[in-house]
């Protein structure tokens, strides 16, 4: 027997599928078709073991589904804009699109290294311009279709380094690079409308339950947010105007004891006209991070506006404030604060002395508002509150509502959580943002003859600030509209976009528009696979492009293409001593030494029999060596038998029925966990399991053994090719079989040599365990119950005793029911 050398014939295998083009793709799907895709990497320079589970888990589904006869579809591509490689840049002084080509030209090598099927000739990088100019110009598209606009929003600003930072580049609140305290800006950036289509990314949702996991589901749906309230409008006292607040609890309007609107609301930012000590505080509140969850756990603070408010339906006046907790983006940028019942307005109440009047009655609950040591935030009756008293205050949202809309001071509403999507990066390497500011016609969209707007890639960085600012040759120029001297958006997008589109991409990469008719045939995608922290950026926009693309008329209406991904798989993480792999804890492995060692069939073997997919992965040296040595097994055993099989004869010996058992028990043990719920690791160890069982058979064992014998070893073969697929190849020439063992079909159990002759049934008493019985697996209920009480050990059991009742589970349990 030779040796296995797994380096050797891996590489002569993959050599082989690239010659042979194995895993191409039709361009357009003849028979049922499969989409498998894993989320692209970012080109950060190395595979990870991460990488290698996510791409060991697709490959096996992709594999498994082509042996199903599928027409299977799985690309591979780049993610390739984005902050590291200006980071990198700065530090090491390579040009972005150098490290970021550099680093795609040696992950290529190692993915290709793990053998996985992919279909290479639908490779792609996005930051080459014949990606990115769609994004482009779907952008426009979608400016003129007012769906994407202009905002003045809020960006982290670095006074020393003149640049604006990204969220993970402020570290403690202070720049990454210049250590200086970050300060809160706000220019003027552009967003896509992803509200609009927060119904329909919401109620989509539920047309994916089969296929994705309830978590990232229920993620989801608490990003999007939806609630249910009002809009209630305040009249000011001594001005014309309302301040309008948005509320989910409208039967609480009569404990509204004052107003709080947001420091950046039009109405604060003119009361601190008047006063110095106002303005000092928004000033304040101007600086920190602008992320929510910061603003979250900040001490409330606030001040008076110096304004009242008359209540919509009382007429008292209630005093306007500010605080650093109301939010501009959300509702209306102004709550009615009920300290009696908001437990953050109760905790603001108390610290600045303003009243607290309780409305909603319950059991044990104080009916002085003042008396209350917290808010009480449950249902209840209404009281104090006028000809609403004693409605349930469910029922009194309604009423309420409609008592505020008869007044023309407001109506039900819904709101979202979600926010329009701001995606002006005011970074270099990135896709421009195809708009050009012209002093006459204001911002005009680059008309699509003009498309691409091409990035420059020749610059060297020497500091943070965007090289695009800097370089006329890339600023200046005419006007589209008047052909005046005009000024050409330095911002880039969100690489967000990048990752939004790609997959659909993938079906038609070399398309002259952005998608054709071949995105249509291959979407959506069947199985998609990756981590769990893409639960909601990623997998969200994503959503929202795939009906961006369905409305521009890239994708058909059909109700089938609304959704990307069908299915959704997440997996777990790879952890050693209990932590996550990272780099910054120092507990990396290396996937590239594990290959080297020991092979990709043992690495990928590993680390899909190591755990299910969806759970985390305890790293262990020694099951990467007991994956290597079941391989070295499987292969000797293989090569021990040889190419020839005896025919498996008509008739059987007991002992060669029961191999055949085994072996047909293990194909149907082995498809059973691989449709639709991939539990590889009971697969893989079905498979281990078996190939113990035939290790057993001696070489010099009767005909019909040897025959059998022939038989699992095929079978274990093509069980093992979606997860060892090299030395399955091999292996199934060794067999003496024809064809790519890639392209051969799954293995079906033979129901026939699953039957059991005879069945072992548990005989009770009473419920309590007697006997155990073999009986002829085909017998009816009538014999069997004749056999059980005819048994000379029952019939002592049952001694003095009268049967009532015999109650049979066929082929497992018989319980004699006596007294
Ligand atoms: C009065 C009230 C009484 C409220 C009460 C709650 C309890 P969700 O469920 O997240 O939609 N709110 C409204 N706009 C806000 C803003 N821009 N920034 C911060 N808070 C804001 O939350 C809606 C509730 O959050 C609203 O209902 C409002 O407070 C507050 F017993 O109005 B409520
Ligand atoms: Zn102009």
């Amino acid at each position: 027997t030779p040796a296995y050398s797994p380096q050797e014939l891996e590489a002569a295998v993959q050599q082989r599928w690239q010659d042979q083009q194995t895993f191409k793709a039709s361009a357009r799907p003849s028979g049922e078709k499969f989409y498998a895709l894993a989320m692209f990497p970012y080109p950060s320079g190395q595979l990870h073991m991460g990488h290698v589970r996510n791409y060991s888990i697709a490959d096996a589904i992709a594999r498994y589904q082509r042996m199903l006869g599928k027409e299977v579809m799985q690309p591979m591509g780049w993610d390739a804009f984005g902050l590291p490689a200006e980071n990198a840049a700065l530090k090491h002084g390579l040009a972005p699109a150098q490290w970021t080509m550099d680093n795609i030209a040696h992950m290529r090598g190692q993915l290709q290294r793990l053998g996985l099927s992919y279909d290479w000739s639908r490779e792609f990088a996005t930051c080459t311009p014949d990606y990115y100019r769609w994004e482009q110009w779907l952008f426009v598209k979608l400016w003129e279709k007012g769906l994407v606009y202009q905002k003045l929003s809020t960006v982290n600003w670095d006074p020393v380094d003149q640049t604006v930072l990204a969220n993970e580049q402020v570290v403690d609140g202070c720049g990454w690079r210049s250590g200086a305290p970050v300060e809160r800006r706000e220019i003027v950036q552009y967003f896509l409308r992803i509200t609009a289509y927060a119904e329909e990314l919401l109620s989509g949702l539920d047309t994916l339950s089969e296929g994705w996991p309830e978590q990232v589901l229920t993620m989801q749906r608490n990003w999007i947010g939806r609630s249910e309230g009002a809009e209630i409008h305040f009249p000011l006292a001594t001005s014309d105007g309302v301040i309008k607040v948005f509320t989910t609890r409208p039967d609480t309007l009569m404990g509204a004891t004052y107003l709080a609107v947001a420091p950046e609301h039009p109405l604060a930012i003119q009361a601190a006209e008047n006063s110095t000590e106002l303005a000092a505080f928004l000033e304040r509140c101007r600086h920190g991070s602008v992320s929510e969850a910061s603003i979250e756990t900040q001490e409330k603070e606030g001040h008076p506006l110096g304004l009242n408010v008359q209540h919509p339906l009382t007429g008292v006046e209630l005093p306007v404030w500010t605080a650093n907790f109301v939010l501009m983006g959300y509702g209306e940028g102004a709550v009615m604060s009920v300290p009696a019942h908001d437990q953050r307005d109760f905790e603001f109440a108390r610290k600045y002395g303003l009243p607290i009047r309780a409305v909603i009655q319950a059991e044990g609950v104080a009916t002085d508002g003042e008396a209350m040591t917290e808010a009480y935030t449950g249902s209840g009756t209404l009281f104090n509150s006028g000809t609403f008293d004693g409605l349930a205050n469910d029922e009194a949202k309604s009423h309420i509502t409609a008592a505020v809309a008869a007044r023309g001071l407001g109506q039900k509403t819904v709101n979202f959580r979600l926010r329009d999507w701001g995606i002006s990066r005011q970074r270099y390497w990135g896709t421009p943002i195809p708009m050009i500011h012209c002093p006459h016609c204001g911002v005009v969209p680059v008309p699509e003859r003009d498309l691409p707007v091409i990035l420059p890639t020749h610059y060297q960085l020497k500091d943070p600030r965007s090289p695009l600012l800097d370089d006329p040759e890339f600023t200046q120029v005419a006007c589209p509209q008047c052909g005046a001297a005009a000024r050409r958006e330095t911002d880039t997008m969100d690489t967000f976009v990048e990752s939004s589109w790609y997959y659909a991409r993938f079906a038609c990469p070399d398309a002259e528009q952005m998608l054709d008719q071949r995105a249509a045939d291959w979407l959506p995608v069947d199985q998609y696979v990756g981590g769990v922290e893409h639960a909601v950026l990623h997998l969200l926009y994503a959503r929202f492009f795939n009906r961006l693309l369905r409305d521009v008329g890239l994708l058909p209406a059909d109700g089938a293409h609304d959704e990307p991904f069908r299915h959704l798989l997440t997996q777990g993480m790879v952890l050693k001593d209990g932590s996550k792999m990272s780099k910054s804890k120092g507990n990396t492995v290396d996937p590239q030494g594990l290959i080297d060692r020991y092979g990709a069939d043992t690495a990928r073997l590993f680390i899909l029999f190591a755990a299910p997919p969806e759970q985390h992965l305890e790293w262990s040296d020694s099951a990467v060596e007991g994956a290597y040595r079941f391989l070295n097994r499987f292969w000797r055993l293989v090569h021990e038998y040889g190419a020839t099989p005896p025919a498996l004869p008509a008739e059987l010996s007991a002992a060669a029925a029961d191999l055949r058992r085994a072996v047909h028990q293990c194909i149907d043990r082995v498809s059973r966990n691989m449709s639709g719920r991939y539990h590889f690791n009971v697969a893989i160890a079905a498979i281990m399991e078996l190939t113990n069982s035939l290790m057993k058979v001696p070489a010099d064992a009767p005909a019909d053994l040897r025959a059998v014998l022939g038989e699992g070893l095929r079978a274990l073969t093509l069980l093992l090719a979606p997860f060892a697929p090299h030395i399955a190849e091999v292996l199934w020439e060794k067999l003496g079989q024809s064809g790519v063992i890639g392209h051969t079909s799954w293995p079906v159990a033979d129901a026939g040599a699953l039957r059991c002759d005879t069945v072992t049934l548990v005989i009770q008493i009473n419920g309590k365990l007697r006997e155990r019985m073999d009986l002829p697996a085909d017998a009816d209920n009538a014999s069997v119950e004749q056999r059980v009480l005819a048994d000379p050990a029952m019939q002592h059991h049952l001694e003095g005793k009268t049967v009532r009742k015999v109650i049979i589970v066929p082929g497992r349990l018989v319980n004699v029911v006596a007294g």
